[in-house]
């Protein structure tokens, strides 16, 4: 049924350039369009290798990556120091299920909750599913704590709010693109203006088990919330008995030039979720991050996962955590992303409508008559820097956070050169 690819690229070998290559670019693509489902629209570059904030195409051509994985590589491309740990505990024990203990998951533990000043710890693999999980716990202590009668739980989100592609989570989505045609969905969620404490207290029941929300909307196009709104959120959930969740799986693990983001509001959330960059981009890992009173809810044979808190993942985020410590990557953010902010500020265009960041989060917005951010990407991309648009007209900034003010001079004259062509 599945043809020998690995016949084909042998069959294909072509000489350009007096290297080598498996196959041509046009081939690669068409596999891909001919047995891939189309669920994206990617740029037409075919990256093979990275390192650091570079990635080269299979013709050889550097990129700065300037999107990260959507913030999975804050560590910078396959880092010799987690690559060594992967390795390593590849060599030992890669899986051993939950049923039994193994000598990762401890470690992983204390050191995340040292770090993120937690107490207690969920592993889990894909953002979406530290997402989904939550929302089972939460319901659960509301229920069992809360006094909540049962199968009435209610959770409030933002709109314009991206949390992941499951059922359950497009359900409460405000983005026809990510939730038509895929329901029926599943009940319990209020959607509230994002930035708005009044509503979200006035959305507030006695059935309200927790608010989930992103510190920065990230897909939504790094969109900050008034100062002081985390700060209002968390004295009302406190005031209600409501669980704030900050979903900081793209703003979390220094993004935003902070450890986490709530740390801008001075805040600590009662559960914290975060994935991508707590494997530096080498393995999907992800957590549900806690006070003891929630997470406390669950109990032997509720919940779980085949590689959730796999010796593998855990060797993995053990290494991420300790470059991002080791390199000072959070404070580098803070300080190289205010200087990338006030560059790209510098660029005097009628066009640009705001341009907007925290740490090496940043946003450049477009009105509207300039036709779209994807443009601005695919003449960026010809020279040299990778990006992605967002809701049409606004350019994602997002390099990894191991980015020095040279590199940043250097993206700066692209992006300058390209928005004033
Ligand atoms: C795609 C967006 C970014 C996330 C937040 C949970 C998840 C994500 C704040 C789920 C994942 C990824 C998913 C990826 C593109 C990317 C994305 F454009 F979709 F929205 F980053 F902004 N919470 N975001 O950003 O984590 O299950 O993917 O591990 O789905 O296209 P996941």
């Amino acid at each position: 049924m599945y043809e020998n690819v690995t016949g084909m690229v042998k069959q294909n070998v072509h000489k350009r350039r007096g290297r080598e290559l498996s196959m041509s670019i046009k081939d690669i693509i068409n596999l891909e369009e001919t047995y891939g489902a189309h669920n994206y629209k990617p740029l037409d570059v075919i990256l093979s290798r990275g390192k650091g904030i570079w990635v080269w195409d299979v013709d050889g051509k550097r990129y700065l990556d300037c999107l990260s994985a959507y913030s999975a590589v804050n560590q910078g491309h396959c880092h010799p120091k987690i690559l060594q740990a992967l390795i390593e505990q590849a060599h030992k024990m890669t899986l051993t299920s939950r049923a039994f203990r193994n000598d990762q998951l401890g470690p992983f533990y204390e050191e995340l909750c040292k770090l993120t000043r937690s107490h207690k710890v969920l592993p889990m693999n894909s953002g979406a599913e530290a997402v989904e999980s939550v929302i089972k716990t939460v319901r659960k202590w509301g229920y069992q704590v809360k006094g909540i009668p049962a199968g009435q739980a209610e959770i409030i989100v933002c709109d314009n709010n991206f949390h992941g592609r499951t059922i359950t989570i497009v359900g409460f989505s405000t983005d026809p693109m990510a939730r038509d045609n895929f329901g029926p969905f599943t009940p319990g969620f209020k959607i509230v203006p994002f930035g708005d404490a009044q509503a979200l207290e006035r959305a507030i029941t006695p059935n309200t088990v927790g608010f989930l929300v992103e510190p920065i909307q990230g897909e939504a196009g790094v969109i900050i919330p008034p100062e002081g709104y985390l700060a209002a959120a968390k004295q009302i959930c406190q005031k209600h008995n409501v669980v704030l969740i900050l979903d900081e799986i793209q703003t979390g693990l220094g993004r935003t030039g902070k450890m986490l983001a709530e740390e801008h509001d001075g805040i600590e959330a009662d559960i914290t979720l975060i994935g991508k960059a707590l494997s530096g981009g080498f393995y999907p890992v992800s957590a549900v991050l806690s006070n003891t009173e929630v997470l406390g809810t669950l109990k032997p044979g509720e919940h779980g996962s085949t590689f959730g808190g796999n010796p593998l993942a855990c060797a993995v985020a053990r290494a991420a955590l300790k470059v991002l410590q080791e390199e000072s990557l959070v404070e580098n953010a803070a300080e190289t992303g205010r200087y990338f902010l006030n560059g790209l500020k510098q660029i005097k265009n009628p066009l640009i409508r705001q341009v907007r960041g925290k740490g090496l989060m940043i946003g450049v917005e477009f009105y509207p008559d300039a036709g779209g951010a994807r443009q601005y990407c695919y003449k960026l991309m010809q020279e040299g820097l990778l990006c992605k648009d967002t809701h049409e007209d606004t350019i994602r900034f997002a390099p990894p956070l191991v980015i020095t003010r040279e590199d940043v001079d250097w993206a700066l004259e692209r992006i300058e050169k390209v928005i004033n062509a």
